[in-house]
């Protein structure tokens, strides 16, 4: 950890870049859009029978549809900053999900996903969640400017939900500022209640979505969160114009950027609780507001791929559909989602979801779309999202040299493609709340013995703790029932040393 730190913060000026992008006809604009935790089983191009997505159908229809694409963790922080960053997030103490108050996990000048981008000629924005901290400890300036955050890790603009949406302040912000903030009601975020106000506990009759666990502080649109934040009344969102409020800053920065080579990072609420979709979505699918929230979802994909259509830019354009981790069901909100599941699979075949080590944890959608470029198809390629940054930036033609950058990033821009079925050789998993791990190499999956409680009883999720080692035949048990061990010690020694090997470093793994 020391040597990745130690590089990382060497590395920003010195920073090799390819010499010469790629003739601009190869270099198309990306727009990589992210899901919240929206599960393996919950789109239809997946499986799913009761929860209409037919832009992402449609999408995957026409482009590849991984069947072993993964996130990194099991949780936001820490999936979204092995993303950026192209390094795991487990190589540090510091990257679990992050409270409202987190100053910027991820350093200026650090080598990212949207910095390679930018160094390539890029224009670059984020829209929607962030989740990775802002500004300096011990907290961000909320009322005044907040920095560091996105701008200065190589996005050129940024319009962002600052944490989860169950997490205060519930406030949009554009480049370093709050939007629509009142001077005369400054916002500011505590971890206690400062003021007295009205909570999720002392006024639950008065909510109108409840809470199972947690989610119990301010109120803000009739709905408890996490933390505590005054002032800002002005500034505060509307769950319910949230998909909207997103998609019109995504066509905007289209609409600018659409004539220059352009990555644009959506990074979308849904479907993560409060789960709170706009009226018109309400009743789409039999299993209330998480059912519901991914129609949105999918209508959001809509709108920006028909945007990218309305400004012709379509056949120039990379579009890849994942997502930051896989699903739950109760994460704390009494939405329906658990009484109202019925036969839905959130994670498809597999076992676990949010949280957890086993495949539903980071075994997520993936799709990619180009059109006319990408050819239809189902890839069984095993692809992360750490290789994201050395992918896209050697499809801009920006591939670092340095061992540096995104050290634990792979090119896999051929399996992106569609050009081959040849991935990763293995792939680490990652809960997001320790440091266990697992890994899955072809069929095998090793799953690290590990403390802790088997289940998480809030949210009823299996998290895969157990003091005895896991090893398990997905080809054979994608659910990830029979504990093999015992009888395959060869394989089991083998996925151990890998990981460790894994573990202690490095950049030097190769593919
Ligand atoms: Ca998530």
């Amino acid at each position: 950890m020391i040597r990745i730190t130690v590089i990382a913060t060497i590395s920003l000026a010195l920073l090799p870049l390819a010499a010469s992008p790629a003739p601009a006809a190869d270099r198309p604009n990306i727009v990589l859009l992210y899901g919240d935790d929206v599960g393996y089983g919950d789109l239809g191009c997946y499986g799913a029978k009761t929860i209409p997505t037919p832009n992402i159908d449609r999408l995957a229809a026409e482009g590849q549809r991984f069947t072993s694409g993964y996130c990194t963790s099991a949780t936001c922080t820490p999936s979204r900053y092995s993303l950026l960053t192209g390094v795991y997030a487990w190589r540090r103490r510091d990257t679990g999900i992050a409270p409202p108050n987190s100053p910027a996990l991820i350093k200026p000048g650090t080598p990212t996903l949207p910095s390679m981008m930018k160094d390539a000629g890029y224009r670059t924005g984020i829209v929607g969640k962030w989740h990775l901290g802002l500004g300096e400890p011990p907290k961000p300036e909320w009322s005044g400017e907040i920095n560091p955050g996105p701008l200065e890790i190589g996005f050129d603009e940024s319009f962002i939900m600052p944490t989860t949406n169950d997490r205060v302040p519930c406030v949009y912000v554009r480049g370093h500022r709050v939007v629509d903030l009142d001077p005369a009601d400054p916002v500011d975020v505590f971890e206690k209640n400062p003021d007295g106000q009205p909570t999720g506990v002392t006024h639950r009759d008065d909510l109108k979505m409840d809470w199972t666990h947690g989610h119990n502080d301010s109120i803000v649109n009739g709905i408890g969160r996490i933390g505590f934040m005054t002032g800002g009344r002005s500034a505060r969102w509307n769950d319910e114009t949230m998909g909207e409020v997103f998609v019109n800053e995504a066509r905007d920065f289209l609409v600018r950027n659409h004539d220059k080579p352009f990555f644009l990072f959506y990074s979308a609420q849904q479907i993560h609780v409060p789960r709170v979709p706009h009226p018109r979505f309400v009743g789409r699918t039999p299993h209330g507001p998480r059912g519901d929230s991914v129609v949105e979802f999918d209508w959001c994909v809509g709108q920006i791929v028909a945007a990218l259509e309305e400004l012709g830019v379509a056949d120039n354009t990379l579009v890849i559909i994942t997502s930051d981790n896989g699903p739950v069901i109760d994460d704390g909100y009494r939405d329906q989602a658990v009484k109202r599941l019925g036969n839905h699979r959130p994670a498809g075949p597999y076992r676990g979801g949010k949280y957890s080590r086993f495949e539903g944890g980071t075994h997520v959608p993936w799709v990619v779309y180009w059109k006319g470029r990408v050819q239809p198809g189902v890839s069984d390629a095993m692809i992360s999202q750490i290789d994201l940054p050395r992918t896209l930036a050697a499809l801009a033609g920006a591939e670092p040299t340095s061992a540096d950058a995104a050290p634990d990033s792979l090119n896999l821009l051929p399996a992106l493609l569609g050009e081959t079925q040849t991935g990763r050789d293995f792939v680490i998993e990652h809960s997001g709340l320790s440091q266990k791990l697992a890994i899955r190499k072809g069929p095998w999956k090793y799953i690290e013995p590990a403390r802790g409680q088997a289940i998480n009883w809030d949210t009823h999720m299996e998290l895969a703790n157990s003091q005895t080692p896991q090893l398990y035949n997905l080809n054979d048990d994608p659910g990830e029932t029979t504990n093999l061990s015992e009888q395959q010690p060869v394989v089991l020694d083998e996925l151990r040393s890998l990981l460790d090997s894994a573990r202690r470093g490095s950049a030097s793994v190769s593919p």
